[in-house]
């Protein structure tokens, strides 16, 4: 079958695009579509009816044209030519019709969903806008300020939603070809004409509106440049004629998609699908069916991960050493429920459903027909073996056997078992709820389908599973030291805490390295270098201003001092002058002239530290591959999505000279 195709079912004509996975715009599609559009001209039908075969209507334009030179016709050709369709279109929609798909959606003259299908503007998170016509429609159908929510967060509404906003007619039910042939026919008796949003104005806004948008996206998606053109052509569409407000989107779109951001975050969009597949497992390899899961350890780290369970309707069980310790980590998930309801974003029946599905046992026998079980544990390399040996007497056979550890040998912690084949690590990153990164470890006994389970559970609970062989740290961690060692570096050569943590901010890093390291405690890797010997320490510069910081008892945020002072009651955090003389004691104690450090360098210095790392971790074959490990810095450490990874930072950087 040809990507495009044209029937004529009595006097309708029915354009069916099918080009899998997601129907993108290609240029194929492109051409087909306009041919498609100009055969019905000529022939008996009355109305056209465009829908798409497989599993969605259009999700957008293709994204991997986007590097390439740009081929006519554009997507704004042809939906110049749905628009000016003399016979009137109807677009039929299901699965999700985003972007460019959307867009054509609104080029056509009228739009029927099934109630599951969502439409939206994501374009944002490549760095984009809306580049055909979406800023001027949008606003024209569903106001200034729905089209602002919708295309600056770039996630998508239900199709009742969009019905309310007047961004799809009418939501259908049933069969969607019969449904939207029926609508037509409908429209058809009615006379319906083809009815352009082109012909409607979009109503005056408020004056401040744009204003308060340029605003709050200057603070909520900071250093962006995509938002802020949105907001400008947005506004265009309130106080300019369509064609000039075409013509600053297409602008304003072209600019954005040359930008160095957008090739990051389209960087980032392969980057994320590319971590989900495992190098040498064919993608049918078997799973295993994962109904029951168990977390060891009922603590902050144990409780979001039961959430992840939950909230997707799996059976969870805590397994505690006390009841107490039950009903403690039971009352951190139910207060975490319940900041979830006070935002508005559950129900309180859902919260109660979500917390039945969460029970709490001290007993291993309870753990007899788990499918997983996941250790979430201090690190304590005895106590988890301990652990795994019970659970290896505990569990059934076939049962995934997986930890939480940061640090610890999966190959060790496997060795306690008689089954070192069913068993891997399983990395979340705090909060385990929120977070989205999930490293799966692969132990040297690891069996296939267990490795496989894994990655395909961890998209079912949200997260993004990025693959990692078995060493110190795995890939996150194990960039966090030199990435730390370097940030003392630059302290004892000259910056501030409050510069470097401010350059690395400004950046776009969610928080500079001190600032988190405050907020962990100091004391945390205090106590990890006291277990070390010298040699394994390494050098002292790179962890003596924290160690005094320690001994002088400033633990981070929760002593009310670490590298800063805090407010108690705000916990605002302030630099302080006690710190700034540690520091240039410590530097006159190994002979280092202070000087003036640049913004700029400070990053290059921190960004490269992570980038040399993240190469010895690729030639050791602990990453699958260079864009992994800008996954895992994007999802799991506050590395700006719009720098694309520290690996592809590195690269454009260099590039750039
Ligand atoms: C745009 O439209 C600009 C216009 O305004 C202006 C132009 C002038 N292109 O995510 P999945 C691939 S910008 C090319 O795993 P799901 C994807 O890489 C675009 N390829 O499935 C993957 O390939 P592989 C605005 C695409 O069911 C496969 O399809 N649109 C595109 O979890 C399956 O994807 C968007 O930003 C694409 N546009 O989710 C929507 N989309 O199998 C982006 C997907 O080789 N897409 N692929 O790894 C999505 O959000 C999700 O893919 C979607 C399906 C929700 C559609």
């Amino acid at each position: 079958m040809s990507i495009v195709s044209y029937e004529l079912i009595d006097n309708i004509g029915v354009i069916r695009l099918n080009y899998p996975p997601v129907n993108a715009l290609s240029h194929a599609l492109r051409v087909g579509v306009i041919e498609a559009v100009q055969q019905a001209q000529d022939d008996a039908s009355e109305i056209l009816v465009l829908m798409c075969e497989g599993r969605t209507f259009i999700a957008g334009a293709d994204i991997r044209e986007f590097g390439k030179p740009a081929q006519d016709p554009s997507l704004p050709d042809m939906l110049e030519q749905l628009e000016n369709s003399g016979k009137p279109i109807v677009a039929a929609i299901h699965g999700t019709a985003l972007g460019g798909g959307f867009e054509t959606a609104l080029a056509c003259h009228y739009r029927c969903a099934v109630k599951s299908a969502k439409v939206g503007l994501p374009e944002v998170n490549l760095g984009l806008l809306p580049g055909a016509g979406g800023t001027q429609r949008t606003p024209r159908l569903a106001g200034a300020e729905a089209a602002l929510d919708m295309i600056t967060s770039g996630s998508p509404v239900s199709a009742e939603k969009a019905l309310a906003l007047n961004l799809v007619d009418r939501v259908v039910e049933g069969d969607l070809q019969e449904a939207a042939i029926g609508y037509a026919r409908e429209l058809l008796e009615q006379n319906a004409p083809a009815r352009r949003v082109r012909d409607l104005s979009a109503e005056s806004a408020e004056p401040e509106l744009f204003d308060r948008y340029r605003k709050q996206l200057a603070k909520r998606k900071r250093g962006q440049i995509a938002p802020q053109h949105i907001v400008r052509c947005v506004e265009a569409a309130v106080t300019l004629p369509m064609d000039e407000g075409l013509a600053l989107e297409r602008k304003l779109f072209l600019e954005c998609k040359a930008s160095p951001q957008s090739a990051a975050m389209r960087h980032m969009f392969f980057a994320e699908r590319e971590a989900a597949k495992v190098e040498g497992l064919a993608k049918d390899t078997p799973t295993r069916d994962i109904n029951k899961v168990a977390i060891i350890g009922g603590g902050t780290m144990g409780g979001g991960i039961a959430m992840n369970f939950a909230n997707v309707g799996i059976p969870v069980t805590l397994v505690e050493i006390s009841d107490e310790a039950i009903e403690r980590g039971l009352g951190i998930i139910d207060k975490n429920y319940s900041i979830t309801v006070s935002k508005g974003k559950l129900n309180e029946d859902q919260k109660q459903q979500r917390m039945a599905l969460i029970q709490g046992t001290t007993n291993y026998a309870d753990l007899a027909d788990m499918d997983l079980v996941i250790e979430a544990v201090f690190e304590n390399p005895d106590l988890k073996k301990e652990i795994f040996k019970k659970l290896d007497a505990s569990c059934k056979p076939g049962a995934i056997l997986a930890s939480n550890t940061s640090y610890q040998d999966i190959d060790q912690i496997a060795a306690a078992t008689s089954r070192p084949q069913d068993v891997l690590g399983m990395h979340f990153f705090s909060p385990a709820n929120v977070m989205k990164l999930l490293e799966i470890v692969r132990g040297e006994h690891s069996a296939d389908d267990v490795i496989q389970t894994a990655m395909k559970l961890a998209k079912t609970i949200g997260k993004v599973p990025v693959l990692s062989g078995n060493c110190y740290g795995f890939i996150g961690n194990r960039m966090l030291k030199p990435y730390g060692s370097e940030a003392q570096l630059c302290l004892l050569e000259g910056a501030t805490p409050a510069q470097l943590d401010a350059a690395m901010q400004n950046f776009g890093m969610a928080m500079g390295p001190l600032a988190v390291g405050d907020l962990a405690g100091l004391d945390i890797g205090y106590k990890a270098r006291e277990a070390l010997t010298e040699e394994q320490k390494g050098d002292p510069k790179t962890f003596c201003i924290p160690d005094a910081l320690v001994e002088m008892g400033r633990l981070g945020q929760k002593s009310g001092a670490g590298y800063y002072r805090y407010d108690p009651e705000t916990r605002a955090r302030q630099p302080d002058p006690e710190v700034d003389e540690l520091i240039a004691a410590k530097a006159a104690e190994f002979g280092i002239e202070r000087r003036e450090l640049s913004d700029d360098e400070i990053v290059e210095r921190l960004t490269s530290a992570l980038a040399r790392e993240g190469e010895k971790i690729l030639e050791e074959g602990i990453a699958q591959r260079r864009s992994d490990i800008d996954v895992v810095y994007a999802f799991g450490y506050g590395f700006p999505v719009y720098r694309g990874g520290p690996m592809f930072y590195a690269q454009q950087t260099a590039a750039e000279g």
